[in-house]
């Protein structure tokens, strides 16, 4: 019945993520004989919380990582932000290159990433995670150590992903029990026999169960974690219809909430976008064609090879398309250093390469592939642009981007070609042109029906789509994070609410 402001019984917010909202940087680089200027948050999760931590007067905790960040900060690793109007506390927490390499690069990304996308053969073996899953633990104990300085009885903690999957039973430890903790994880939560794989899976549980509440994108990864919870942690009691988990004397309550995109930013840049045609130029794609737009990390849960096999498949089989249609891809390299983005990465260049040179003319190519990284001004001009927008990912947790393109889809004349394995075709799926991204052949004849779809239909699709998008936007999604914690927070010693 608590609908709304949650925040309104909440007197200390603690935020706890692996980006922090404000990087100082040395101006043009010059090291430290340079003035100090600082970046702004660069957009969706973190742009989106950074109001709520003003208004809280809070603290936000997370990893800095140059001597310009710490030039700026106390003996604690404390600066108010933002500078102009120092509303909170950003606390940065400083970590060697070999702790970043394990915890970030080893434990979060080369086991807990592909473990959680389903692809257990990624995961790293041999002796590699053991001194990773050190490094990760340390982490987080660190993370668990600064927020035990700031936190008081009233304080509210609230951790963000799967970098800090140990981190709610550490703070629990140090902090009163009075305090609320909650913990909202970005990615799914793989199925019991693929967590069987996971090489910490007792720890993991343990540590995530340190929460009161935790939060997915979807119904299904939290079943999901249930059935971990059951299956590898002797102990835990799971109550599958009220969704809690009792544990080691506390009790966990799970919840989903899809997140959503700040709809209106995304509607009025696309409005004010002055046509694309000079940045399609620039990337070489003719402003005449049909356009067909890919954006994403360059990540293997992404689909991207699977986008471009369907693509091949569809020029074999509309040759009155050759020439006519062109595909933007816009991919921006992550996590480089990784074997398996640098074998993607080749992958996906070769393949462009060779179906290129397969299909194209002096004067057209049907792949045109690009890792710049673009405005956020440019991707919305270029959604709003685009004919059909392909997300494709083998598992994705939520999908940012398919929000943003209808968001930016003032014209409502794009259609939304999307993997059903997203969180977003959840929400979208009923109005998009839903593919298996594994299915080549269905996959080809889905970008046929989407560039052959009447006006109508892409009007009406899109008009769905959009009321969705904005209905359940950035703020929403936060505004329900808030009232659960609220939920919880405010009843605290009361009885419980259901
Ligand atoms: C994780 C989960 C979940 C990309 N290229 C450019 C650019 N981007 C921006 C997009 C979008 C973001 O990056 C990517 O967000 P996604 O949600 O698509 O994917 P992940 O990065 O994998 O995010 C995912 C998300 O967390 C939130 O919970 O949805 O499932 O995997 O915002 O716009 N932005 C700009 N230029 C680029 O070139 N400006």
């Amino acid at each position: 019945e608590t609908e709304g402001d949650g925040l309104g019984c909440l007197e200390s917010l603690i935020v706890v993520s692996n980006r922090q909202p404000y990087r100082h940087e040395y101006e043009d680089g010059e090291g430290d004989e340079g003035s100090i200027v600082v970046d702004e948050p660069a957009g969706g999760l973190t742009a989106g919380l950074d109001p709520v931590v003003r208004e809280a007067n809070g603290t936000w905790i997370a990893w800095g990582d140059g001597d310009a960040d710490f030039a700026v900060t106390d003996d604690d690793g404390c600066v108010a932000v933002p500078p102009d109007e120092e509303s909170y506390t950003l606390h940065r927490i400083e970590l060697s290159e070999e702790a970043v390499d394990s915890y970030y690069y080893g434990f979060s990304n080369q086991v807990l990433w592909p473990l959680c996308h389903e692809f257990p053969d990624l995961i790293d073996d041999g002796d590699a995670w053991a001194n990773d899953f050190e490094w990760y633990r340390t982490v987080n104990e660190r993370f668990a150590d600064a927020v035990a300085e700031h936190a008081t009885a009233e304080s509210v903690v609230w951790i963000q992903d799967y970098h800090f999957g140990l981190a709610p039973r550490l703070i629990r430890r140090q902090i009163p029990e009075a305090a609320t903790i909650a913990h909202f994880w970005h990615i799914p939560w793989p199925t019991p026999e693929t967590f069987a794989e996971c090489p910490a899976d007792e720890e993991l549980l343990v540590g995530l169960l340190g929460n009161d509440l935790l939060g997915f994108h979807v119904d299904r990864y939290a079943r999901l974690f249930m059935e971990c919870v059951e299956q590898y942690l002797d102990g835990a009691v799971v109550d599958h219809d009220r969704w809690l988990v009792d544990y080691d004397g506390g009790t966990t309550r799970l919840a989903t909430a899809a997140m959503g995109v700040d709809a209106d930013t995304y509607d009025e840049t696309a409005r004010e976008v002055e046509g694309t045609d000079a940045l399609l130029e620039r990337f070489g794609v003719s402003p005449e064609v049909t356009l067909g737009l890919g954006v994403d990390r360059l990540d293997y849960s992404k689909g991207i090879p699977e986008r471009l096999a369907a693509l091949e498949r569809f020029f074999e089989r509309n040759p009155d398309r050759r020439g006519e249609f062109t595909f933007l891809q816009k991919a921006t390299p992550s996590r480089t250093g990784i074997p398996a983005y640098e074998r993607l990465g080749e992958l996906v260049r070769s393949e462009v390469t060779r179906i290129n040179s397969r299909f194209g003319t002096d004067d057209w190519q049907p792949i045109v592939y690009t890792e710049e990284y673009v405005s956020r001004e440019h991707l919305c001009g270029l959604y709003r642009r685009a004919d059909a927008m392909v997300i494709s990912p083998l598992l994705d947790g939520m999908n940012l981007v398919a929000q943003e393109f209808v968001a930016s889809s003032v014209d409502e004349d794009g259609v939304l070609v999307l993997s059903e394995h997203t969180g977003a075709h959840e929400r979208l799926g009923a109005d998009a042109v839903t593919i298996d991204p594994t299915d080549t052949d269905a996959f080809a004849a889905a970008l046929e029906t989407a560039l052959e779809m009447p006006a109508s239909e892409r009007r009406r699709r899109m008009r769905n789509m959009r009321e969705d998008v904005f209905g359940a936007d950035l703020e929403a999604w936060m505004d329900s994070q808030f009232a659960a914690i609220g939920r919880l927070h405010c009843s605290s010693g009361s009885d419980d609410d259901e």
